[in-house]
């Protein structure tokens, strides 16, 4: 690590590292000295929040409902295990913040956690990037209307589970169906990387890039899209479902079984 780098890292202890490893270009030195100028004026941002919300606390208590375990609908993976994992894109539109449920035995990450869902859902889509220095999540989409279609411009070809990998992010990238989520950042913004221990803890910044998160029962993982690196803490999430069977296969389905029942006749 170099002096500069150290120098950011010092600026910006709570932010997720793989945005400050070696071999950074112009580009990328330019973004990571917008967010530790951006983080300085968060800091005093969210003091007066905190103090805000001092003031209002008896009246939030009552109102906030968390999303526990037992909200999850979509869960991936099997397992002794349980890890909740929340998606939101901060964009406006309903249901801005999506939760999905992931079950595993031995050793996992947060990576390993993202790509299971990602491949599970068919909804769910996400460009990464592979660099010397790590992976990047750099956009993540989701066919929120359910149309059954989804594509971004410029366009990706996002493989059968759902990813693309590239070195070539584009902050500018949009989903072609106005109705879905599609959110991309590298140089004006990012998806930031939030854990808490369990349900009832208070979300916080990884302190490290999710192939370096060992996950443990009970915890909670979230990817929150920070515009122009104004970064917030996963909003409570609204459960991911589990498509519907459709029509074809239903038919598909109801045929096979006439045939069995006519075979045994
Ligand atoms: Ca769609």
């Amino acid at each position: 690590m170099n002096d500069s780098n150290f120098g950011i890292r010092l600026l910006t202890p709570r932010l997720p590292t793989f945005s400050f490893r070696a071999g950074l270009s112009e580009n990328q030195t330019r973004s990571a000295r917008n967010i530790a100028t951006e983080l300085r004026r968060k800091i005093s941002m969210k003091k007066l929040r905190l103090l805000s919300l001092a003031v209002a606390g008896v009246f939030l208590v009552s109102s906030t409902r968390a999303a526990s375990f037992d909200d999850v609908e979509f869960w991936v993976g099997s397992g002794a295990n349980r890890a909740a994992f929340v998606i939101d894109w901060n964009d406006g539109k309903s249901a801005e913040s999506l939760l999905w449920g992931y079950r595993w035995d031995g050793t996992a990450t947060g990576f390993d956690m993202f790509e299971a869902i990602v491949n599970a859902d068919d909804r769910l889509f996400a460009h990464i990037g592979t660099y010397a220095w790590g992976t990047a999540i750099q956009g993540i989409g989701y066919d929120l209307n359910g149309s059954g279609n989804f594509s971004v411009s410029p366009a990706l070809n996002f493989d059968a589970g759902g990813f693309a990998d590239t070195t070539n992010p584009d902050d500018a990238r949009v989903a072609l169906d106005a109705g879905d989520h599609y959110l991309e950042g590298w140089d004006n913004g990012f998806w930031a990387y939030y854990t808490k221990t369990d349900t009832d803890a208070a979300w916080t910044s990884s302190f490290v890039g999710s192939k370096d998160r060992l996950l443990a029962d009970g915890v909670w993982d979230g990817y929150s899209f920070a515009l122009n690196f104004l970064s917030s803490d996963p909003s409570e999430p609204v459960a991911a479902v589990v498509p519907e069977p459709s029509t074809f296969a239903l038919l598909s389905i109801s045929a096979l079984l006439v045939t069995c029942v006519r075979r045994k006749l």
